[in-house]
């Protein structure tokens, strides 16, 4: 798939417009490829993720993850499909920096893996969602399942997977699956703007925030308090710019910010994504 890097964005472009962005095989370990090369890329603070034409994805290829695949001996399958999950699920959740789904057409079954794997997503008002399973006989598999429990309501999560039905962004948007939906027109510009907010934090502490919020999902109070207190002395202890120190000097001896109000300024260069 195409990685371009742009002002400390990496766009990565499912590309396969003619196929509707579909996941093929070989798309899903060039992914895993792609992701890898991002992740330590320091040109690159944000991921987005999106697709080529008027498709995000229409989900895994039938033709050539499912049809195909189903001719190899019961081993093969399996390795053969595996960079599918491992891409859309603990590569892309567990990357290293923030990451954007910008949502602009179809996105279909196992498409909401990859759209809930990413930290935030933006989608056209008048795309395309659907958990379109059903419509040809499976039941909705990988972690489509797991996706759609973590983020739709368990009515929506019931109703739109047993009946496959379609609903737009703005549904989406109403349903809490995506962040916010924007008209067609203003999406990348509200993805860049996004953007550039993350790109303005401390990337330590923005990595721990995501891991913490995600991990702690299926742990109790107690272990979840001791998680995120040993995880936040980690953060502070491994921050390159020791953001902590400095937010606290400004605020109570220089009075130069209020936090509530606006972030520390941070040492220079480290915006422009020197930091590790
Ligand atoms: N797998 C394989 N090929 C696909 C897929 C797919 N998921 N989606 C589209 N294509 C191919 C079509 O076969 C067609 O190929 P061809 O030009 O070689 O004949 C090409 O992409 C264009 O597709 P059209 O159907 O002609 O495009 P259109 O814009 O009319 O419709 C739509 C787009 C609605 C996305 C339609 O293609 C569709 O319903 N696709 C399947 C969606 C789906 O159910 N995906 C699986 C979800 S379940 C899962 O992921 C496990
Ligand atoms: C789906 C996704 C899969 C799979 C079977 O419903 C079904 C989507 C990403 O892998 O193996």
């Amino acid at each position: 798939m195409i990685a371009t890097e742009q002002s400390g964005i990496a766009w990565v472009v499912l590309n396969r417009p003619d196929k509707r962005n579909a996941m093929s095989p070989t798309l899903n370990d060039e992914m895993v490829e792609v992701l890898d090369a991002v992740a330590v890329d320091d040109r690159s603070q944000v991921l987005v993720l999106t697709g080529a034409g008027n498709s995000f994805t229409a989900g895994m290829d039938l033709k050539e993850y499912f049809r195909e695949v189903d001719a190899l001996p019961p081993v093969q399958q399996e390795i053969r499909r595996r960079t599918a999950h491992l891409w859309q699920g603990p590569r892309l959740r567990g990357f290293p920096k923030p990451t954007i789904a910008m949502v602009n057409g179809y996105c279909f079954g196992g498409g909401f893996t990859p759209l809930v794997s990413c930290d935030i997503a933006v989608a056209a008002g008048d795309a395309m969602f659907g958990l379109s399973e059903v419509n040809w006989g499976i039941i909705p598999g990988g972690n489509v399942p797991q996706a759609i429990v973590h983020t739709m309501s368990l009515r929506d999560a019931l109703y739109y997977g047993m009946t496959g039905e379609t609903f737009d962004g703005r549904k989406a948007a109403e349903m809490r699956l995506v962040t916010e939906a924007v008209p067609a027109g203003r999406l990348r510009e509200r993805v860049i703007e996004i953007a550039e907010l993350l790109k303005a934090k401390n990337p330590t502490v923005v990595r721990g925030t995501k891991e913490a919020v995600r991990h702690i999902r299926s742990m109790g109070w107690t272990e979840a308090e001791d998680y995120i207190n040993t995880k936040l002395a980690a953060a502070v202890n491994t921050d390159p710019e020791q953001g902590r120190a400095r937010g606290l000097t400004q605020f109570l001896d220089e009075k130069s910010i209020k936090p509530g109000l606006q972030a520390y300024s941070r040492p220079a260069g480290e915006s422009e994504g020197h930091g590790r």
